[in-house]
């Protein structure tokens, strides 16, 4: 291609400070060092983690360009790149896997240790590609989706099917594959010392049958879920506990403008808390006869987290926080909800190992195995990604899209 090794001005949404709109700017992308791959993005969804940035929630340097759920193809490569090549589809990751650290070679393991947790803002060599008005400006989470090229190391990005429409496959770069993975992967019962998830499906199915259900490591089938949380990330739970064959997926959010879009997915009931004086999980434990195997924390607060465990069965349930916690706060909760047998747990992307698993989640998604349209409810140009902020704020969207 005509600009490998050159550098590209091109556009790109920098936040020059947080709690400011974003601004249009003309910017520079210098080419991609070796190991390293510059992407022409044309897809990004806008996540809510985006806005911690913008709100200083989430700690940054400044100026940078945000976006982390983006889609594209590659333009051009460093030195040493041998997994993409220009004119590929891909898929920039967040949570990169290196192939080499300890969460990389452990088979239950995701989260590798390249991935930007502190906010630096370069690349694995220490450095930024962009720069604007002779100013340095930096990445985030790896990716830098809110730009028309970005660079990224070679192991946060992942080849995906030519046949992929990027303006859908982009929301696999994070929210649906964080809430779905939650669901198939992580809310698994421990494989090798789990009680059976419900004594129901041991008197249905035999012993034998439960525990290969039980190793098949998804939300087991017959089971009861209950979601808690029905943003983007919520309703990709519920798809994947639909998918895993649950036989009820109770949503509950504060909002009951959610409930008709979680029932679309797959949810079997929706309730508000508003709607009971006692607590959430006595509520859930009349409704199912004490027999919710599975719960999700999809919000990210500390008090339905406590919920979500007690919702879950006292002895054989699993509850899986999904939300990513407020920094620097602590949880209080009674030690007997885990004395009693209750599996507590947490994932990061859904525990999907990135660069092994994007690609096939995508070909799952042209097999129609799940359906993306759902969740996005707005597609914007690129340059309306204020109005894309403001429809995330009015609790309008599920996701918006920008296309390039
Ligand atoms: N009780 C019930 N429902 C509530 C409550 C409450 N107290 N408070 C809020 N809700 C509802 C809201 O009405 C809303 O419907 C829903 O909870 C939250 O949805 P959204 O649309 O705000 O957010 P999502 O679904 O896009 O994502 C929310 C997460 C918390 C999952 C997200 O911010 C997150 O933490 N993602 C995972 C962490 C991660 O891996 N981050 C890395 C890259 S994103
Ligand atoms: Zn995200």
């Amino acid at each position: 291609m005509g600009t490998a090794g050159k550098v590209i001005k091109c556009k790109a949404a920098v936040l020059w400070e947080p709690n400011t709109p974003f601004s249009i700017e003309e910017i520079e992308v210098a080419p991609p060092k070796a190991k390293e791959v510059r992407i022409k993005i044309l897809a990004t969804g806008i996540c809510r983690t985006d806005d911690h940035v913008i709100k200083g929630v989430m700690v940054s340097n400044f100026p940078v360009i945000m976006g982390h759920e983006g889609a594209g193809v590659v333009e051009s490569i460093g030195d040493g790149v041998t997994t993409v090549k220009p004119g590929d589809k891909v898929i920039p990751l967040f949570l990169p896997q290196c192939r080499e650290c300890n969460a990389c070679l452990n088979p239950d393991g995701n989260l590798c240790i390249k991935i930007d947790l502190t906010g630096r803002g370069v690349l694995d060599d220490g450095t930024s590609r962009f720069t604007c008005k002779g100013k340095t400006v930096y990445n985030f989470a790896g990716t830098s989706t809110f730009t028309e090229y970005t660079v990224v190391d070679e192991f946060a990005v992942a080849k995906i099917d030519d046949a992929a429409p990027l303006e859908k496959v982009c929301l696999i770069g994070c929210g649906f594959s964080t809430g779905y993975g939650a669901a198939i992967k992580t809310g698994k019962t421990n494989s090798l010392n789990s009680s059976p998830p419900c004594p129901d499906l041991v008197r249905q199915h035999g012993w034998k049958r439960t525990w290969q259900m039980i190793n098949s490591r998804e939300v087991t089938p017959g089971s009861t879920c209950a979601v808690f949380g029905l943003g983007g990330v919520g309703l990709s739970v519920i798809m994947g506990c639909k998918l895993a064959g649950a036989s009820r997926i109770i949503g509950i959010d504060l909002n009951k403008g959610k409930f008709e879009k979680a029932m679309a997915v797959g949810a079997t009931e929706c309730i508000s808390p508003k709607d009971f004086t006692k607590p959430i999980n006595e509520v859930l434990s009349e409704m199912t006869g004490n027999n919710v195997s599975f719960s999700f924390e999809v919000i990210g607060r500390l008090d339905t987290m406590v919920d979500a465990l007690a919702s879950c069965h006292m002895n054989y349930g699993t509850s899986v926080v999904v939300g990513a916690p407020p920094s620097a706060k602590m949880l209080t909760c009674n030690p007997m909800l885990l004395f009693t047998g209750r599996t507590w747990k947490g994932c990061i992307f859904g525990g999907w190992k990135s660069r092994d698993d994007v690609p096939k989640i995508v070909t799952d998604f042209l097999a129609r195995k799940f359906d993306l349209d759902q969740l996005i409810t707005h597609s914007l140009p690129f340059t309306k990604i204020q109005e894309g902020f403001e429809l995330l704020y009015s609790g309008q969207s599920i996701r918006t899209v920008l296309t390039f």
